[in-house]
């Protein structure tokens, strides 16, 4: 537990902040490969069961691929890595969990809360714990509408040093706009197996992206430089949802469009833009949106935790 001069002194001692399930104390401690996952995805992305099937998933993916992993969150003011089988429970049934990213993270602690961690609040969370690596669906970015909506994930990822799996940005937002940013982030941006950003759970965007790389052990070579260079920044892997899952950019572009216009006349505004945006396309596809999504999410899993892995034999 930490003393209140460590509290006052900030993030030097931040890391004795983290309430950590034993596994991952363990793995961290021994330097075995850990892969974050975030909460938001489950508790506010993904519909009820949808949710615990993708928690399982992606936690099963990390561990056939020989890493632990560790979901995010802040568990009734808490910072945790892994969640105990009652918060689990609490996170999945989606009751007064509120999103958080990196900027809500003090509130959800001073009150107590139940947060669940979007990419930007696990990206400060992993940081403390020393993670390397994350795993998460698709990014947050430019938004199509209202104007100015920008995601905090993306000067999230502008500011730490991690390595961040994902299928790219979410298909409802400006890509272009969004691939600009990243690049005035200043954010490294490498297409695994591909040349193209991917388009989450559309089949393609026709975006080139800067860098391709191969394998797992290329990805980890090009963060070490990436680092000891003192880059601030994030590597974002970009990676396709499987072929067999993912939907035709013609059919998903015609649900966004739905999606932004049921948002219009709702009124949706703030963090509850993106979460109502997945659920309406989700809606228009027939729900084949959400099985998509939870291929990729998996399917990211695995691919941080070979990176994970290599990262620690190397
Ligand atoms: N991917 C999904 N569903 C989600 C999210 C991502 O399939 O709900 C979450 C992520 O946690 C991401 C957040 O960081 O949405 C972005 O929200 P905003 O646009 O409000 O920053
Ligand atoms: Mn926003």
């Amino acid at each position: 537990m930490a003393t209140r001069a460590q509290a006052r002194n900030g993030p030097v001692s931040a890391a004795s902040l983290l309430r950590m399930e034993p596994e991952i104390a363990a793995a961290l401690a021994a330097r075995r490969p850990v892969v974050a996952l975030e909460s938001s995805v489950i508790a506010q992305g993904l519909p009820i069961p949808a949710n615990a099937d993708a928690l399982t998933r992606m936690i099963e993916a990390v561990e056939r691929y020989g890493a632990t992993p560790a979901v995010t969150a802040i568990v009734r003011g808490v910072p945790a890595l892994g969640l105990d089988t009652a918060s689990q429970a609490r996170f999945l049934a989606r009751e007064g969990v509120r999103k958080v990213a990196a900027r809500d993270l003090a509130v959800a602690m001073a009150h107590g809360e139940d947060g669940a961690t979007t990419v930007s609040g696990t990206l400060a969370l992993m940081r403390l714990a020393g993670i390397d690596v994350f795993a998460t669906g698709g990014i947050g970015g430019v938004h199509r509408e209202p104007a100015y909506d920008e995601s905090a994930d993306l000067v999230e990822l502008a500011r730490t040093s991690a390595i961040v799996v994902c299928a790219g940005a979410k298909a409802i937002l400006d890509l272009p706009a969004t691939l600009e940013r990243l690049d005035t982030l200043g954010v490294l941006v490498i297409g695994y197996r591909t040349s193209e950003l991917p388009g989450f759970f559309a089949d393609g965007t026709g975006l080139p992206v800067p860098h391709r790389l191969d394998g797992a052990a290329d990805i980890v070579r090009v963060f070490r430089a990436h680092r000891s260079l003192g880059r601030p920044s994030a590597v974002l892997v970009v990676q396709a949802a499987p072929a067999d899952a993912s939907l035709a950019r013609q059919e998903v572009e015609a649900a966004i469009a739905r999606a932004l216009a049921e948002a219009r006349k709702v009124g949706v505004s703030g963090s509850a833009v993106t979460p109502f945006l997945l659920g309406a396309v989700e809606r228009a596809t027939g729900g084949r949106s959400l099985a998509a999504n939870l291929a990729l999410l998996e399917h990211n899993a695995s691919l941080a935790a070979e990176i994970a892995v290599a990262m620690s034999a190397a």
